[in-house]
């Protein structure tokens, strides 16, 4: 069968080589946001047997995992955008398929390219808190990530001849000059990307963070005592009235119940811990809080040393409502029910009148607006 007429183009920049070169920092990005992306499902979503041995230190740990996974992902942008440009005349190639084999790759090809494509998109949607899709995020993102790293497995290993050559000098290639220019084009790409966002999380870039969705930068829209405010109370439909009521009450089950109010807390041994939140989505800022230790709590009604708790949220839906707290995180001396950050009593967006802080656990288990603590064993 004659080709059709089919757009042709120079070999240059759209060989092997190139994309081979384009690939491996591709790949680099890939795997540095499917580990950290497997390490944030652990954390926020431990299996029963990892729960007890989640790591309290070091304090910032989630936050560098989590942060590393977003800057990462915001790279994989300008990587991904130079390998199609560097690979797409492949899908004008005539035949389009010359064997079984050919066929399973190239279809193997479009699953990665999609799965690639998808995910970044679902990734950059969600930290905007910008939510188009029908489907829940989490499970999407966590299950494309399986996809997308078993197909560029198959994809590397298909191609593993190609992958090593790649790393061997070829005298007199024509293409090499051509190349590195692109190589150092897609590297500014990167630099100018990762530069404007990664401010969000390294606080000494803040100046530069003009495209980050989030700035912890005090004075900036949408930050007060010197914390980005994730879901404010009117957001978050708590009742205002009945949290700054005096009749407001903590709740503290265990072997006995107690029922403690503002002051009853205020009067117990304050504690001034400097502990990160980090937002799953890619912000991170250092406060100091101040209140009273968890385990000075459970303490009073009588827990059990190794116990593991649930804290419930005066909030009255939404996916925060309801926090578990393993074990290790319960006994830690950093773990605080703060009533104050940054020396100031917490605002009612920051959770007032109380609110969880512990060492090295994702943003979304800082749960604001305390309203009752279980001891579950
Ligand atoms: C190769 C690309 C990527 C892979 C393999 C990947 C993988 C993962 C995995 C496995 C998780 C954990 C999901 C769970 O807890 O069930 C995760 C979480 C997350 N990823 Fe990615 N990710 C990628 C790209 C991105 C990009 C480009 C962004 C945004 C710029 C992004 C933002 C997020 C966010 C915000 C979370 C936290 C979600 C939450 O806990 O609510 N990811 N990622
Ligand atoms: N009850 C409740 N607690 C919550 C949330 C929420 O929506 N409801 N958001 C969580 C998330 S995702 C983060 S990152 C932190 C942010 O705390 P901040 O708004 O005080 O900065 O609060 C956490 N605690
Ligand atoms: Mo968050």
């Amino acid at each position: 069968m004659p080709a059709p007429p089919l757009p042709r183009f120079s070999e240059r920049l759209h060989d092997a080589r190139t994309a081979t070169a384009v690939g491996r920092w591709l790949g680099l990005g890939v795997l540095v946001c499917f580990l950290t992306g497997l390490v944030s499902h652990g954390v926020q979503t431990p299996p029963g047997w990892l729960a007890p041995l989640l790591p309290t230190r070091p304090v910032w740990g989630y936050r560098v995992t989590q942060g590393l996974h977003v800057a990462c992902g915001i790279a994989l942008v300008p990587l991904l955008l130079v390998k199609l440009w560097v690979v797409y005349p492949r899908l004008f190639v005539w035949p389009p398929v010359r064997s079984v084999a050919n066929a399973l790759d190239r279809l193997s090809i479009a699953v990665l390219v999609s799965a690639a494509l998808l995910e970044v998109l679902l990734g950059l949607t969600n930290i905007t808190q910008w939510y188009p899709w029908p489907f829940p995020f989490k499970p999407v993102h966590w299950a494309l990530a399986w996809v997308l790293a078993g197909s560029l497995l198959l994809h590397v290993g298909v191609r593993l001849g190609l992958v090593v050559a790649g790393w061997r000098r070829v005298a007199g290639d024509p293409v090499e000059a051509d190349r590195r220019s692109l190589l150092r084009g897609m590297g500014a790409g990167v630099a100018a990307v990762t530069l404007t966002t990664v401010g969000q999380t390294a606080t000494p870039l803040r100046p530069l963070n003009l495209l980050a969705p989030r700035d912890p930068e005090p004075g900036t829209a949408g930050t007060t005592q010197g914390l980005p405010i994730n879901r404010s109370a009117a957001a978050a439909g708590v009742d205002a009235a009945e949290l700054t009521s005096p009749d407001w009450r903590l709740t503290v089950v265990g072997e006995r119940e107690e029922r403690l109010s503002l002051g009853a807390l205020r009067a117990l041994p304050q504690h001034t811990e400097r502990l990160p939140i980090a937002c799953v989505e890619g912000w991170s800022a250092s406060a100091e809080w101040t209140g009273v230790r968890l385990s000075d709590l459970l303490r009073r009604v009588g827990a059990a040393e190794g116990a593991s708790v649930r804290v419930v949220s005066a909030q009255r839906s939404g996916g925060y409502r309801v926090m578990e707290m393993p074990a290790g995180y319960v006994r830690d001396p950093l773990t605080l029910l703060a009533l104050r950050v940054n020396g100031e009593v917490l605002s009612l967006d920051h959770g007032f009148p109380a609110r969880i802080i512990a060492p090295n656990r994702p943003g979304v288990w800082q749960t604001k607006w305390v309203a009752r603590i279980e001891v579950l064993r």
